[in-house]
């Protein structure tokens, strides 16, 4: 084991999802804060946006009165923690992975770039937070590099103005440029600074499944295959080598006209972190599982939204949902201001619970209490957060969130 794999096992660890409107520099920014570029799809290199959630981790250090993720010549450098992170895409249209990406995270950084200002997204991806109950976020202000100083301080302001009576109001606003890579030691420094959550070891196992992949190049031997991988974040207790796992709602086959849902039961032959490999995970930073399951399974994020425990240790899947619900006054994710209608029987809704997106139907409300349907079953725990979206002029936009009862 080299150097940084011993410390990657000791430090403790952070997940923290990076959001904000397109194109203000999210996947520029951890690409310098990890030097890894997250936007590898070809429709992503193509476009220029992100369009998965994309995966990149740091060692911070701490080097005399510097910040850095690296250790620096001739100082004496502290390793302090491992910090992965959750790339969200900005556009507009793909609000529902980005909310999949804030079900994962303890922390966020806020990208808001000096020379556009606050954009829809901007708001949007804030209450995102909120409805995901994510206390510590960094604000960046990006792109400082293209305005004046004046213009600096002017939108420094706005950002302040903005975060007003939000949970983010006494958030640190950095001004950054990603591409200049000016201030960069800050955004460590702010990263060093958010507090570790407690931690859940002792529960029955609980984690999240954000992708899944076959990670088997074509051509190759068969004695050479590896099984179904699932990346994601372990919300409470341990898993290591050889626990025997099951995965809901599982694999889904059509049957008269409806979809039947079939938990599948696997065994864990490796788990990584970053890309290294360990024996055993606790909640902290995110993880891959490599299964015994057949990769065709797993490939192209087909599991994605699932949860998995030991065997026997989940709840049933559930078709419905009641949640308590609270809408937000206004649209924010829109250009123009709108106002939230309440709720109407029979409207479909689109709910995001943990990594899970699916569409539910309004069965019944009372008061603030609403009961879905659901096209996709979940596995839902009392207490977990929902963010509810609504079909406006084409796109799913947060309008509300909800706490599972
Ligand atoms: N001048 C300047 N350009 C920047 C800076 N940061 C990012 N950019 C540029 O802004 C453009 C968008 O950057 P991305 O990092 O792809 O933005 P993003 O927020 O990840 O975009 P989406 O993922 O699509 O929402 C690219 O052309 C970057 O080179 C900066 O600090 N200064
Ligand atoms: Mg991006």
């Amino acid at each position: 084991m080299n150097k940084t794999q011993e410390l990657v096992q000791e430090l403790p660890e952070l997940n923290v999802g990076v959001v904000g409107h397109i194109d203000h520099g999210k996947t520029t920014l951890l690409s310098k804060l990890t030097g890894k570029f997250t936007d590898t799809h070809s429709e992503e290199l193509k476009r220029g946006i992100t369009i998965k959630l994309g995966y990149a981790e740091t060692v911070i250090y701490k080097c005399g009165n510097m910040f850095s993720n690296k250790e620096m010549p001739g100082q004496k450098c502290e390793p302090l923690r491992y910090v992965s992170f959750i790339d969200a895409p900005g556009h507009e249209m793909l609000m529902a992975t980005m909310l999949s990406g804030a079900a994962i995270i303890d922390a966020a950084i806020l990208v808001i770039a000096a020379n556009e200002g606050i954009k829809p997204q901007t708001r949007e991806h804030l209450m995102a937070l909120q409805a995901k109950k994510i206390k510590d976020v960094i604000v960046i202000q990006n792109k400082i590099d293209l305005v004046s100083k004046e213009e600096a301080l002017k939108n420094h302001d706005e950002i302040k103005n903005f975060l007003m009576g939000t949970m983010a109001e006494n958030s640190p606003v950095i001004p950054v440029s990603a591409q200049q890579e000016i201030n960069l030691d800050k955004v460590f420094m702010a990263l060093a600074g958010i507090e570790i959550p407690e931690r859940d070891t002792e529960s029955d196992p609980f984690f999240l499944v954000a992708r899944s992949f076959d990670v088997n190049r074509p051509g190759i031997k068969v004695q050479e295959m590896r099984g179904g991988v699932l990346g994601g974040i372990l919300k409470r207790g341990k898993l290591k080598i050889g626990d025997e796992i099951e995965i809901k709602p599982g694999i889904s086959t059509r049957k008269h006209n409806s979809l039947i849902y079939k938990t599948l039961t696997t065994e864990i032959l490796s788990l990584h972190k970053g890309n290294r490999k360990v024996g055993e995970v606790v909640p902290g930073a995110s993880i891959s599982i490599e299964t015994s399951l057949d990769p065709f399974l797993t490939k192209a994020d087909s599991l994605t939204g699932c949860v998995v425990s030991l065997k026997g240790r989940l709840p049933e899947i559930q078709h419905g949902v009641k949640l308590k619900t609270i809408l937000f006054d206004e649209v924010f994710g829109l250009r123009d201001r709108k106002k939230v209608e309440p709720l109407k029987t029979k409207e479909l809704m689109m709910l995001s619970i943990n990594t899970t997106i699916t569409v539910g139907v309004v069965e019944r409300i009372s008061k603030n209490e609403t009961e879905f349907s659901l096209n996709i079953p979940i596995v839902a725990m009392k207490g977990d957060n929902a963010g509810i979206a609504r079909n406006i002029e084409g796109h799913w936009r947060l309008v509300g969130l909800g706490e599972v009862l």
